[in-house]
């Protein structure tokens, strides 16, 4: 090709679309090779989100096996972990009368109420024993202040702290995140959500995630995403996984 048509073809591919701010090149058909300025999240795969944890994402254990296959793709993953203070404001059991699974309001908003989970230290906490993630460069934890939730691996819910992993990216020149874990449509939703407002580009990798879907929360968190740029797709859409 000579410099004409390199100048065409780098053209007439802009126009359709085929490469994103990452560089990365995904035409219809063709599969996304995440490149150097890619990251992969991997949101709260710890005992706590699985069967014999104390808030169990129905399959929540399927992602463990995907996930560990994509990262394979990937010279970026940054891996985070849900870490509660006991008797964090999160929890039932912290609010006199409240039961799991209810709503109440909190200074900051709405906050739903859960079982006790994700306890500091503890071995609910942990991650899950198979996910195997060797190059993983970076764990950020979050829920940390016991008055604040954290879905997002982003800013807490309060929506003024922030968790320091957006300045983290940026200043490691990465413009894309692929998101996976546990819960869509709670960790996985606020961190793809808070990564667009963020100014990054943002995929949900469907099939490395399972929800918890409370009253209609996963057609909502996908309603979400969708109307703010964050593309879904499936495992089988990246290069090599
Ligand atoms: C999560 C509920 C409470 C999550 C964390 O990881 O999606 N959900 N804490
Ligand atoms: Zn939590």
């Amino acid at each position: 090709m000579n410099d004409t048509h390199r100048r065409r073809f780098l053209q007439s591919t802009a126009a359709l679309g085929l490469f994103g701010a990452s560089g990365a090149l995904f035409a219809a058909g063709a599969k996304i090779k995440p490149g150097d300025k890619a990251v992969l999240i991997v949101v709260d795969v710890q005992n706590c989100f699985i069967d014999g944890g104390t808030l169990p994402v129905k399959g929540g254990a399927d992602v463990v096996p995907v996930i560990n296959q994509l990262a394979a793709s990937f010279q970026n993953i940054v891996v985070t972990q849900d870490w509660h203070t006991q008797g964090h404001a999160s929890f039932a059991s912290a609010h006199a009368g409240q039961k799991p699974f209810s709503s109440i309001k909190l200074n900051y908003g709405n906050q739903v109420l859960w079982p006790d989970h994700c306890v500091q230290g503890t071995d609910d906490a942990a991650l899950h024993k198979d996910l195997k993630l060797p190059t993983a460069q970076l764990i950020i934890r979050k829920g940390f202040h016991a008055d604040v939730d954290s879905y997002s691996a982003f800013e807490e819910a309060d929506r003024k702290t922030s968790t320091g992993l957006a300045g983290y990216l940026k200043a490691r020149g990465i413009k894309t995140v692929f998101v996976t874990g546990l819960a869509t449509d709670f960790c996985v939703a606020w961190t793809a959500l808070d990564a667009r407002k963020a100014g990054f580009d943002a995929y949900v990798i469907e099939d490395a995630t399972r929800a918890i879907d409370l009253n209609g929360s996963l057609a909502a968190a996908w309603k979400q995403m969708s109307a703010k740029g964050v593309k879904r797709i499936q495992s089988a859409d990246i290069q090599g996984a």
